[in-house]
């Protein structure tokens, strides 16, 4: 498989990166200096895509690769691929799903327990040595309290797993209420805000669900609310959220994902209510690496003639 070209627009476990160079030919974009001279020198021959749910594969990048059959992605999520013109090209589209449930389900409870607790407080004030100077105030009781989970779908279903667990009460917002499913489901994103102590959110990016953490739901969840986010900066209205916080009108928040991610809003930088992560759920080293190599997999199997292993398109 020499002969195939793939672009790598983004990077991949070490181990899955040096299998896909063996047996492919790799020209690496996230490395490239002039992004727009290697895709200018090589656009013409790439047949293959190797990206993540960070980097994904716009429409501009996707036009300049008129021989692209596969794109395969990292990540469960594949809201920063153009699947539109994916689809309207014929071009296969992969995710990695299932690998990560757990690892982002482990972060979701991390994030909450070091939110509620004010875990990350606890230790810098113990850095800065506020502990010999006296007591560090108290925080919250996680035992009792009511999740709402915004997205009750795999991950939705692993990190209620956990919450209860810990005995926290479960309840949902989806598009649809599920069958069998014992907790209680609301068709009103805002009305369950208002009966939760802590929101999670764990629902696919993309426009569908854009903003959907309306200033509105940020309200409705309250001073005594936390909201953590697991899932797609997109999906909170971020200017409300920090408006929020600042004002004291949502209590506390946990944040893996961000609008313009690297970019954080530095009016959260000194909030003691808030904890924040640089999108690092799924970054272990065990699930990234088996994430990387089902990607490298879904590109060998296409190559080979037989159908991609976890096709989304
Ligand atoms: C990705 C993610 O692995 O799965 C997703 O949708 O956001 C992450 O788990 C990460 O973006 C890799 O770049």
């Amino acid at each position: 498989m020499k002969n195939v070209e793939i672009l790598s627009v983004g990077p991949l476990y070490p181990s899955s990166f040096d299998s896909m160079a063996r047996d492919f030919t790799v020209h690496t974009l996230w490395q490239a200096k002039d992004r727009a001279a290697l895709i200018a020198e090589v656009g013409g021959r790439i047949r293959g895509i190797q990206t993540n749910a960070s980097a994904g594969a716009d429409a501009a990048l996707i036009a300049a690769l008129p021989r692209l059959e596969i794109i395969s992605s990292i990540g469960v999520g594949v809201d920063p691929i153009d699947m539109d013109t994916a689809k309207r090209r014929g071009i296969i589209v992969t995710n990695t799903p299932d690998l990560l449930n757990d690892c982002v389900a482990d972060l979701a409870l991390g994030l909450m327990l070091a939110t509620v607790r004010r875990i990350c407080l606890g230790d810098r004030f113990v850095r800065v040595g506020g502990w010999l100077k006296g007591p560090r105030p108290f925080a919250h009781k996680v035992g009792g309290m009511t999740m709402g989970i915004l997205g009750y779908g795999k991950i939705g279903k692993a990190i209620a797993k956990r919450a209860e667990a810990f005995d926290m009460r479960i309840v949902y917002h989806g598009r649809l209420k599920q069958p069998g499913v014992a907790h209680k489901y609301y068709a009103s994103l805002t009305e369950m805000a208002r009966d939760c102590d802590v929101l999670m959110v764990i629902c696919p990016g993309g426009e569908a669900t854009r903003h959907l953490v309306s200033a509105e739901v940020l309200q409705a969840l309250g001073p005594e609310g936390t909201l953590i986010n697991v899932a797609r900066g997109s999906v909170v209205d971020e200017r409300a959220l920090v408006k929020a916080l600042a004002e004291g009108a949502l209590g506390a928040a946990g944040l893996d994902v961000f609008d313009e991610e690297p970019r954080v809003p530095e009016a959260l930088f000194g909030m003691d209510q808030v904890v924040l992560q640089p999108h690092v759920a799924s970054a272990t080293h065990e699930t990234r690496r088996a994430m990387s190599d089902l990607a490298v997999d879904n590109l060998r199997a296409h190559f080979c003639g037989k159908p991609a292993l976890t096709a989304v398109l």
